[in-house]
């Protein structure tokens, strides 16, 4: 019998179901730390590899024939919704997304308006040829967290304090929740057309919530998500939740109806277990700059992630955050045969 992409050990950890090993995947893996990847991108700017299927397709298949990874996560961005529902924003090589006109009062949010599949032609095309091309092997589509674009949305751009979004949210409330809620539609809306076009499981990446008390995060950050997350679970695809420097919102971040909390390095997965609610799986968690280490600490570390990761419901090996520029990339193929070996031996 050829194996489905439900009997994939991605989806079956996901599920928090036995598997023959553990599953490995890395959060960047799709962009650039492969030269293969740089390559492609000399003559072409960021944003327009984005909305292009055939490069979205190929960029996405780099990293799992280099890698030989267990899931594939295409290639696209958290600002592709805000453009393509006509919202002015250009990513600048060494900064990140930059917003023409910031999104600061009630007329600015009046501008987000929902997104239907047809806005995003070139990644429902991606999405099914990628199904095709990935021959059983799970395609996961990504949004970022309404906190996370709103951020951008609000500042203009990276911050690093986010004093203009947190103003609002503190100081402004309506404008907040008006804000909010048109953002969790419209990632609804992506999301969507994502597991319709046959993405096998969803990431939500609200990196930068962490900058968040745990009760603010759960007064002004999690009904949204939750909303969100809710409109996905009738399409019966694994929800995966990850923010960077979360390690007090853990629990928080799986209320919100995540099957699979994504860790950063700075919380040991044991720990995690204890945080989350039952009935969760874990992602994570090896620091990225590790990968920067002689061999031997890399391997010893790794070892360790899986160790504590035995204690999960189920477990998906991942940095704790995306993968550097600067790593090389026989690293990440020597660690994705380490962890596929030494999980397999204990399964
Ligand atoms: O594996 C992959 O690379 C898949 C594609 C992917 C993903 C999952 C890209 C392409 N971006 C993202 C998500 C993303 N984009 C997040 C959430 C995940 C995370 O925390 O890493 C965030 C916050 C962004 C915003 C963004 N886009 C930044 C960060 C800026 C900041 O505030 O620090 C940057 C640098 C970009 C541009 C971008 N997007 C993707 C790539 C490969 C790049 C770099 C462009 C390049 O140099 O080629």
């Amino acid at each position: 019998m050829t194996p489905t992409v439900q009997d994939s050990p991605f989806l079956l950890a996901c599920r928090r179901q036995k598997v023959p090993y553990t599953p490995v995947w890395y959060m960047r893996q799709a962009g650039r730390s492969l030269p293969e990847y740089r390559a492609l991108r000399t003559d072409k700017k960021m944003l327009d590899a984005l909305s292009n299927a055939d490069l979205i397709t190929e960029i996405t298949l780099q990293p799992v024939r280099r890698y030989e990874v267990d899931a594939a996560i295409l290639f696209s961005d958290i600002i592709v919704p805000l453009r393509a529902i006509g919202i002015g924003i250009d990513i600048k090589p060494g900064v990140g997304p930059v917003i023409d006109q910031p999104i600061r009062t009630a007329a600015d949010v009046a501008r987000l308006r929902p997104l239907r599949a047809e806005d995003v032609p070139y990644v429902t095309a991606a999405v099914q040829s990628l199904v095709g091309e990935l021959g059983g092997k799970p395609l996961i589509g990504f949004a970022g967290g309404p906190f996370t674009l709103a951020s951008y949305l609000v500042e203009g751009g990276p911050s690093k304090n986010f004093e203009l979004t947190k103003t609002i949210m503190y100081g402004a409330p309506e404008l907040w929740a008006d804000l909010m809620s048109r953002l969790a539609e419209i990632t609804i809306g992506f999301l969507q057309a994502q597991v319709a076009a046959g993405a096998s499981a969803v990431q939500l990446f609200d990196s930068w919530a962490g900058s968040l008390s745990l009760d603010d995060y759960r007064a002004s950050v999690l009904p949204y998500s939750r909303r969100i997350f809710a409109a996905l679970a009738g399409t019966g695809v694994p929800r995966i939740h990850f923010g960077v420097n979360t390690g007090e919102l853990l629990g928080a971040m799986g209320e919100v109806g995540a099957d699979v909390v994504g860790v950063d390095w700075r919380v040991p997965l044991d720990e995690a277990v204890s945080r989350v609610e039952p009935g969760k799986a874990l992602q994570g968690n090896l620091d990225p700059v590790i990968l920067m280490a002689p061999w031997e600490i890399i391997e010893r570390r790794a070892l360790q992630v899986l160790d504590r990761g035995r204690t999960a419901e189920g477990h998906i090996f991942n940095l704790g955050h995306g993968v550097l520029p600067e790593t090389n990339p026989d690293v990440l193929v020597r660690l994705t045969e380490l962890v596929h070996t030494a999980s397999a031996r204990s399964a």
